[in-house]
């Protein structure tokens, strides 16, 4: 199969485990040298966070029964030699289910009963609350058992009008073309609301997280899922069959969850699925082969992407292929190209992204040990000519340079009266910023959101209620922006003039920006806005729906704001702590001073050793910045695009 999705996974992960012990040598070696402070360490946490995090998830969307589960079997769980997540005709996967990894919690099966919907809660904050779950516990070496745990989320309920009602499935006089109805007027709805699985499945103890959805025409989909869970997936993949084409609800699934105007579709990826069914007996396999290009051209058209972003498979016979060991199917089936896609598009890009970050970062860190080490060396110097003038020098002009440098300190502590003054605006800027970020604003935003959102007859509004809220968010974060600025500018004045007086090198980091995190809000924003357009309005006229759908959204833009106050803090501690460790430094060199001036006193000798030693200081200062060098550029050739694959080859031979 070559360079398929596992491998490819497989590769990162091995990356990203070499990389974090070359980061422990690093910090290790750092604090050897005594050049591990608060911020350093900071930046050494954040990037280490930062690729032990790495999750990526990947999303199947799609109609019912286009093949959803039985891809995600016949690409990710082949190995077990049977079919484990449930795949069949007519409905089968009632609830979006999401498989990923947790050390913390042994393997098992957690489901959220749809009852849970009755509450305010959002789907967030119930996983902060395990206990609330329907827990299986899994036997991972047992793949019969593993089926039959999975098997849940298939598992419907019927319940009366009322019941289905409530829960957000039922809507008296609307479209019910999604609801089944029974004889007995009963309602089939999911039992679940929610499934996690957690197993330590090789893929996604590196960090991928699988997200299965239910066919999502279904009446009463999770709002959260769509606003929520797939906008934030890496990549989603969107699945067609081909013994259908193109219908009409699945146009509307692609419409509603996967177009976004202005972005980029790349991390879209669209799959044909069940070729096998055009597979036919009585034609040539070039006249089979011409049939297949010519549904991917048609559905490349219907949805509007590059027809090389459409991937015929069949993931069937792909799954039986794997199974059997059976190559000429599997080629057939074409499961490897689709594979390929998925690591070129999904983990290629993913890479890229983190190896920018992790290049900046280490940049950054490596920048500001070597202005303490600089400060080190200019400290080193100054003492060395004033021993050097030392020289043939009686005891009188010993004890006037002793004076020296006790008036000297004394100045530099009178100057530490400036500093405390600027730190106290510095503190003051940062708990307003705490405050615009902080969950009290969102709280009154959300609550004149919900209301808005329940006005009866409200229909046309609801691009102008989001509007004005997320005007207001934006606002907000803008105020965010000045008052950083405000702190950068004058930390830069300050520096600048402690520079100047005191032959420090402090420079401040650049500003924060909150760019980023503004678009984050412009996309919250969309996807609320587009949800509500297609289809979903009239649910508003359930408060219980209002409230939940607000809930889910602060749930998210909590994070955005939790994220950006996370920026600003560890900028403003690294911005501080270089202050701290540069006060520090010069502290230790007027002892150091002393030191060396009393010695010489007391002995009236000894003067050229004093000398010696502090060239030696010195030069161990070369050796240092040669081998911060050295391991910091470890780090950032780690980040070449073609190291992701040599630090596999590495630990394999
Ligand atoms: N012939 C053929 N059948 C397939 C293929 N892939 C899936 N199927 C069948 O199609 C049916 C539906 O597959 P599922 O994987 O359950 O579809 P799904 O998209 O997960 O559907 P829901 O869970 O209901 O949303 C099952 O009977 C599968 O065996 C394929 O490549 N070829
Ligand atoms: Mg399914």
């Amino acid at each position: 199969m070559g360079n398929s999705f596992n491998e490819k996974f497989d590769q990162h992960g091995t990356w990203r485990r070499e990389f974090a012990l070359r980061l422990k040598l690093l910090a290790q070696w750092l604090k050897d040298q005594d050049l591990l402070d608060a911020s350093v360490e900071d930046r050494l946490h954040r990037l280490e966070a930062k690729v032990r995090v790495d999750k990526v998830m990947v999303a199947f969307v799609a109609e019912f029964s286009r093949g959803k589960s039985e891809l995600i079997n016949a690409i990710f769980f082949a190995d077990y030699g049977r079919r484990i997540m449930p795949a069949s005709a007519g409905r089968t996967t009632m609830c979006p289910t999401e498989m990923g990894y947790d050390p913390e919690v042994p393997p098992c099966l957690r489901l959220l009963p749809i009852e849970s919907r009755l509450q305010p809660q959002s789907l967030m904050e119930w996983r902060m609350v395990p206990e609330k779950w329907d827990r299986t516990d899994l036997d991972v070496t047992n793949p019969r058992q593993l089926a039959e745990a999975f098997a849940k989320v298939a598992e419907t309920r019927r319940v009366t009008q009322d019941e289905a009602q409530a829960l957000g499935f039922w809507q008296e006089g609307k479209d019910q073309s999604g609801a089944l109805t029974d004889a007995q007027g009963l309602i089939e709805v999911p039992k679940w609301r929610h499934a996690l699985i957690n197993i330590a499945h090789p893929l996604l103890k590196q960090g991928l997280i699988i997200l299965d959805t239910p066919g999502l025409n279904a009446i009463g989909a999770e709002p959260e899922l769509t606003v929520s869970l797939i906008p934030q997936a890496q990549a989603i993949v969107f699945i067609l069959a081909a013994d259908t084409g193109v219908t009409q609800s699945d146009l509307s699934i692609w419409r509603e969850h996967l177009v976004e105007d202005d972005r980029d579709t790349s991390t879209r990826v669209v799959v044909l699925n069940k070729i096998d069914t055009l597979w036919d007996a009585l034609d040539t396999p070039l006249q089979v082969q011409l049939q297949i290009e010519g549904q991917k051209q048609n559905t490349a058209s219907m949805l509007g992407v590059p027809a090389g972003q459409v991937v015929a498979v069949s993931a069937q016979k792909g799954l039986l292929a794997k199974v059997n060991k059976d190559a000429a199917l599997l080629e057939r089936s074409c499961l490897g190209a689709l594979e390929d896609a998925l690591s070129q598009n999904i983990m290629g890009r993913r890479q890229r992204i983190l190896a920018a970050a992790v290049e900046r970062g280490v940049n950054e860190l490596r920048g500001e040990t070597l202005r303490v080490v600089h400060m080190r060396r200019g400290d080193l110097r100054e003492q060395l000519m004033e021993l050097k003038g030392l020289r043939g020098k009686n005891s009188p002009v010993i004890k006037s340079m002793r004076s020296r440098i006790v008036q000297e300190q004394a100045e530099f502590d009178a100057g530490g009266v400036k500093i405390h003054a600027v730190r106290s605006v510095h503190l003051k800027l940062l708990r307003e910023i705490f405050n615009l970020l902080g969950p009290g604003s969102l709280k009154r935003e959300m609550a004149q959101l919900t209301a808005a959102l329940q006005q009866k007859g409200f229909k046309l509004g609801i691009k102008r209620a989001y509007g004005e809220t997320f005007e207001r968010l934006q606002a907000n974060l803008r105020q965010v922006q000045a008052k950083g600025l405000e702190i950068h500018a004058m930390l830069k004045a300050t520096f600048l003039q402690l520079n100047t007086d005191y032959g420090f090198s402090l420079q401040v980091p650049d500003e924060p920006l909150v760019d980023a995190y503004l678009q984050d809000l412009a996309l919250i924003e969309r996807s609320h806005v587009q949800y509500l357009s297609l289809g979903n309005v009239f649910r508003l006229a359930q408060n219980e729906f209002s409230e939940r759908l607000v809930r889910a959204l602060s749930t998210r833009l909590r994070m955005v704001h939790e994220l950006a106050l996370s920026d600003i803090e560890a900028w403003s501690k690294s911005a501080a702590s270089q202050l701290d460790v540069q006060l520090r430094e010069r502290r230790r060199n007027f002892v150091r001073r002393m030191e060396a001036i009393d010695r010489i006193a007391q002995a009236s000798g000894g003067l050229d050793e004093r000398i010696e030693e502090v060239s030696n200081r010195s030069a161990d200062l070369d050796q240092v910045e040669i081998k911060l060098a050295e391991l910091t550029n470890y780090l950032i050739q780690m980040t070449a695009p073609e190291r992701f694959g040599i630090a596999m080859n590495e630990a394999a031979g």
